[in-house]
């Protein structure tokens, strides 16, 4: 049996009440047209607790992961949700009750849980090598049959892995199809190393370079260029003591700098080279590259404080959510300056998160970024909705970081969007010449719609709003998998 879940924002509301379901819809749906030449699968990820925390409350981040897939054929589209087979939630539905404490904190855990992989694989699903990822940064992969979503359980990429712990947010490169990705915490619970590898697109390791940082902090997306990778380092520490003592995992130090490792892509450990920005909360990477004579542009959010409520500090203050905002910056990176080579400078003049570029153009000089992003001025539902869910944003836009020009869609007063995905219009199509697409929960109606948008013309809103007949809890991460790398008509046998 399962209790009811707590009565805390964590858990409730549209946004953040527990879907819970899996199953599949086949032809959801379609208000427009969706265009023919979208042909592929965008796979998604959401935080989604099989059962009430054992604690009494839990944050966002500690949710079973529960994969979403929309499959797109010639106009239709199809939907399958289907959680990820962890070995937590494995032993979870064995008892029928949840037996994880805190976030990342195996002493908070129940005596039942003791040795059992507590990755909830919740923040990030992408395609390599044949297999869907699902991917969660404290531990390896969990590896699923990307047409059926069946979990085959935690991936080492056949022993090759030598770290217990993997990122979320590994990169790709689009010529050559080969993974950049890393570790961190990777010699154990809040150790200050670093490890990051390059795995080539038939799953063989290339390169495994160690690096120790100064202090342990979390490390949750990086950037890859040609020639360098950049590891930011925020002012989130872990401490092992602490984790002991059954206190969070991570703790927000105010009087901490932004670091930034940067690694020459064909150097040693001994070769990264540190560099620092004051005190500020670094977001996910929309795009980097260098230009082949040692300078470094990297395209990322940073947010003038801590977002993550559920890390404070050590006095207990956050700030309130209402006095952040985060920026589209470009950091540029002078590796031939002496000292600390690093400027920074905006891209945009309103608040964003959750960057997608044209995957093609990952690491190299590029052009557009779609983002989701939030103007308050816009009419928003106070009366009924309350104040703004963690992680709301009521526009999807466009920026073209040549110009510094954005074009914006808002829905409505009700609308959240998640991160979006870019669909090149076809495989050969000039640089963001293609569609955006992104879920879109609609919080009054209690409904989740995907919606699919001309690149171009974001400004315009949806040629197609795609409508699920069940909400959808709020989401993470995902990819867009061409229908090449596997096949988005084949999941619905029975109709074969
Ligand atoms: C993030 C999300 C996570 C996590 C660590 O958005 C960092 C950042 C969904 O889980 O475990
Ligand atoms: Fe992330």
């Amino acid at each position: 049996m399962t209790t009811p879940f707590p009565k805390t924002p964590e858990f409730t509301g549209s946004l953040y009440r527990p879907a819970r379901f899996e199953g599949k819809v086949y032809d959801l749906e379609v208000e427009g047209t969706v265009p023919r030449e979208i042909s592929g699968t965008f796979f998604q990820v959401a935080p989604d607790p099989q059962y009430p925390p054992m604690l009494g409350g839990d944050i966002f981040f500690n949710g079973d992961g529960a994969i979403h897939a929309f499959r797109f054929n010639a106009g239709s589209v199809d939907f399958q949700r289907r959680y990820v087979m962890t070995e937590r939630l494995k032993r979870q539905r064995q008892e029928r009750e949840g037996l994880f404490g805190i976030y990342r904190n195996s002493f908070t855990d129940d005596a039942r849980a003791k040795g059992v992989n507590s990755s909830t694989a919740n923040t990030n699903v992408i395609l390599h090598n044949g297999k869907l990822l699902a991917l969660k940064e404290d531990s390896p992969p969990y590896a699923l049959d990307p047409i059926t979503l069946e979990t085959e359980g935690l991936y080492d990429f056949g022993g090759q892995l030598t770290s217990p712990t993997f990122t979320a947010h590994p990169k790709f490169d689009p010529q050559t199809g080969a993974m950049m990705c890393f570790g961190y915490e990777a010699k154990g619970e809040a150790s200050p190393d670093i490890v990051y590898y390059e795995i080539d697109k038939n799953g063989r390791k290339t390169r495994e370079v160690w690096v120790r940082a100064p202090y342990a902090a979390m490390i949750h997306d990086f950037a890859v260029t040609e020639n360098y990778v950049i590891f930011p380092l925020m002012p989130l520490t872990a401490d092992i003591d602490r984790i002991k003592a059954g206190g969070n995992h991570f703790e927000w130090q105010p009087q901490l700098e932004q670091l930034f490792g940067v690694l020459p892509r064909d150097g040693e450990g001994k070769d990264l080279r540190w560099f620092t920005a004051p005190n500020g909360f670094q977001g996910h990477t929309l795009n980097a590259f260098d230009d082949g004579k040692g300078k470094i542009y990297v395209d990322m959010p940073v947010t003038d404080g801590n977002i993550f409520y559920f890390f404070p500090q050590a006095d207990g203050f956050v700030p309130p959510p209402e006095t952040l905002s985060s920026r589209m910056m470009r950091w540029t990176f002078d590796m031939k300056a002496p000292g600390n080579g690093l400027t920074v400078a905006p891209l945009s003049d309103f608040t964003c998160e959750f960057p997608k570029s044209d995957d093609r153009y990952s690491g190299q000089p590029y052009r557009h970024g779609f983002v989701i992003s939030m103007d308050m001025q816009r009419p928003y539902n106070f009366e009924k909705l309350g104040p703004p869910p963690f992680q709301f944003f009521n526009m999807l836009s466009h920026i073209d970081v040549s110009t510094q020009k954005a074009r914006h869609w808002w829905a409505d007063d009700q609308t959240c969007f998640q991160e979006p995905v870019f669909v090149p219009k076809s495989p050969d199509a000039p640089e963001g010449v293609g569609y955006v697409m992104a879920l879109a929960n609609r919080l009054l109606d209690q409904t989740t719609d995907l919606v699919i948008l001309d690149a171009e013309r974001m400004d315009e809103g949806p040629v197609a709003t795609v409508h699920l007949p069940v909400r959808l809890r709020m989401s993470l991460h995902g990819s867009w998998v061409p229908s090449q790398s596997a096949p988005s008509d084949q999941s619905f046998p029975e109709n074969a």
